[in-house]
């Protein structure tokens, strides 16, 4: 087969994936299913290293699915599963866990960020160990690929690490993943505080756009977003990170280039430009979020497809699974 394998996954921790999440990752989900073997995982074990709410967290484990759907992701096409009917992401987890060094655990930035903003003693164990068991996910499906945002480049460095070690140790059993990490819009800033990621949990909402918000809601966002000094509408990161961030948004939903835009909003203000970010982002929204609607009224055939792809998804998790305990001399 000449197909190249595929997987990525991302956290139900949120009643709505926001456009970083689709800009950053989901689109380029989306575009691997073509010609290639593509898994993708609704990660809920992940998830519990945060705070959840079990009824809360059972309604956005099927909206995330709702919205994969809707955004494009075909049940068909891909292998679309919950992390936590395939067991086999647990049982190599631990074997990673066993591999890695604490150290280079204690490196991790994402562990870092979050441990430290809910203050070290809230920290989980878990979160610790989670770039363990996210290496788990990619290396059971023996991923050539791994679709993500820029923030997650460490974690796939440290995976490829960890197969490296094993392979070396215990002879070749995991193929060594390369992230597939877009240029444009791998990064999307927060509308109201352009410096930082547009996040899930960053706490307020209001710099967030999000696929299941109301056009109005949206709207309201992007006109209210934190500009920069000055009036002209250019691409400038350092001293114009707003209105960089708004043209990046544009710019990749409308498929026109920055400059092209520059050269439309030459001369015109900030309102202006902001309308016009703001048409694009309710008009390509609309549709997504409808559909994601309308696969939510039916819970029990959602529930069945995710079931029918982690069957799928078992079928190669216990190969690589079962290679690995052999490898490792673990007796049958
Ligand atoms: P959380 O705040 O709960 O950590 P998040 O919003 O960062 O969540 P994740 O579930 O961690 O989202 O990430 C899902 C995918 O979206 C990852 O591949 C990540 O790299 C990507 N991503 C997240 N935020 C952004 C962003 N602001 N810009 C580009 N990509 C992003
Ligand atoms: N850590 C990732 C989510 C994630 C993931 C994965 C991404 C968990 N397992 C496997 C790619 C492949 C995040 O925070 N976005």
């Amino acid at each position: 087969m000449t197909q190249k394998r595929v997987l990525s996954g991302i956290q139900p921790t949120s009643d709505s994936f926001h456009l970083g999440n689709y800009l950053g990752a989901l689109k380029q989900w989306v575009e691997l299913q073509d010609g290639n073997d593509a898994f993708y995982c609704i990660v809920d074990l992940h998830a519990l290293t945060g705070e959840i709410e079990p009824a809360l967290f059972r309604k956005r484990t099927l909206a995330s699915a709702a919205q994969l759907i809707a955004l494009g992701i075909s049940p068909e096409r891909s292998t679309l599963f919950v992390q936590s009917h395939v067991a086999e992401h647990n049982q190599l987890g631990w074997i990673m866990e066993c591999l890695a060094g604490f150290g280079e655990a204690s490196r991790m930035t994402q562990f870092k960020d979050k441990s430290a903003k809910g203050g070290a003693d809230s920290a989980r164990v878990g979160l610790f160990t989670y770039p363990m068991l996210q290496a788990a996910d990619i290396l059971l499906y023996q991923a050539h690929y791994v679709p993500v945002g820029e923030d997650q480049r460490q974690h796939i460095e440290l995976t490829r690490d960890l197969a490296t070690r094993f392979n070396t140790r215990f002879g070749q059993t995991f193929r060594l993943p390369e992230g597939h990490i877009l240029k444009a819009g791998a990064k999307i800033y927060d509308l109201q505080d352009p410096t930082s990621k547009m996040s899930k949990s960053s706490g307020s909402v209001a710099g967030v756009l999000e696929i299941m918000d109301t056009p109005e809601a949206n709207t309201k966002k992007i006109k209210s977003a934190a500009t920069d000094a000055g009036r002209e509408v250019k691409f400038d990161e350092k001293e114009k990170p707003g209105i960089s961030n708004l043209l990046t948004i544009h710019s990749a939903l409308s498929g026109r280039s920055i400059s092209e835009l520059e050269n439309e909003f030459e001369g015109k203000g900030y309102g202006d430009f902001k309308g016009a970010v703001a048409e694009v982002v309710v008009e390509y929204l609309r549709p997504i979020r409808e559909r994601a609607l309308e696969l939510l009224e039916d819970e029990n055939h959602l529930i069945e497809l995710l079931h029918t792809g982690a069957d799928k998804a078992r079928v190669v998790a216990s190969q690589t699974l079962s290679h690995t305990y052999k490898n490792l001399g673990l007796v049958k």
